[in-house]
């Protein structure tokens, strides 16, 4: 589950590692975004969310999403009883890994920031490291209006980015799972020397462990059922996103 098409990243690489498993993914793009809202109405809307999802007979919830998991995950656990999985613990525990002086950057939405969920998950692995986090409110409409490859685009990638100029950072996460689709844009204006850390592919690392660890993984050769997609706002723009970004031609 995601507020958009950004959980579409992690979708991505859940198609290529685990492609025997059945995702039903829902956005919730009617009220999107999810970044400036009050962490109390992104936990109400994620248990919405969550809460259609359990109809389809889920074995796993991943939420998709690090707003929403910085508002809702312990909620959710504590509410389901099905493994539920966040995205930021994977892609702190990812950046760490990829950052030799500790100096890692943090973009996210608003309201993943305001949380320090991020600064948080990573100090408590490493207390050494230094966190710089910067809100990009901009990045998600960019994305879910069809512009990231634009040149409007490309101009607000470089101004968001610019508090990291004089930070020497080696590491940035793209703690929103939208921001992977600006990827190229964001590389450009940080520089080939930073690496990127894409918190949704991380996060498909954590559920293939995790159906292993509890033996629920589908071992027959294929999927049992049809992956199936939802969002609650319009079925056009988001099979126009999620055709491009899945490369399913054949989607509808
Ligand atoms: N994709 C969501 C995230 O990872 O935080 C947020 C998008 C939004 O609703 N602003």
């Amino acid at each position: 589950m995601d507020s958009g098409v950004g959980g579409l990243t992690v979708v991505k690489q859940a198609l290529k590692q685990l492609p025997r498993e059945t995702v039903y993914f829902i956005g919730d793009q009617a009220r999107l975004p999810y970044g400036p809202r009050p962490s109390a109405q992104v936990r109400e809307f994620s248990w919405q969310m969550a809460s259609f999802l359990l109809k389809k007979d889920i074995k796993m919830l991943v939420i998709a999403c690090n707003t929403a998991t910085a508002a809702a995950l312990p909620d959710l656990r504590a509410k389901l009883d099905i493994p539920v999985i966040g995205v930021i613990s994977p892609g702190s525990r990812a950046a760490l890994k990829a950052s030799p002086s500790k100096r890692i950057g943090v973009i996210a939405t608003e309201g993943t920031i305001k949380s320090n969920a991020y600064r948080d998950a990573i100090m408590t692995k490493d207390p050494d490291a230094t966190v710089f986090s910067e809100a990009c409110p901009k990045f998600v409409p960019l994305v879910e209006s069809n512009e990231y490859r634009s040149t409007v685009a490309k101009r607000v990638v470089a101004e968001s980015l610019k508090p990291f100029k004089t930070k020497n950072i080696d590491t940035l996460v793209l703690g929103c799972t939208h921001y992977p689709l600006l990827r190229p844009l964001i590389q450009n204006v940080i520089g080939e020397e930073v690496t990127l850390i894409d918190s949704g592919a991380e996060t498909v690392n954590g559920v293939s462990f995790m159906l292993d660890y509890l033996d629920i993984a589908n071992t027959s050769a294929t999927k049992k059922y049809p992956d199936e997609y939802y969002t609650t706002g319009s079925a056009d723009q988001f099979a126009t996103i999620a055709k491009d970004w899945l490369d399913l031609p054949d989607f509808t």
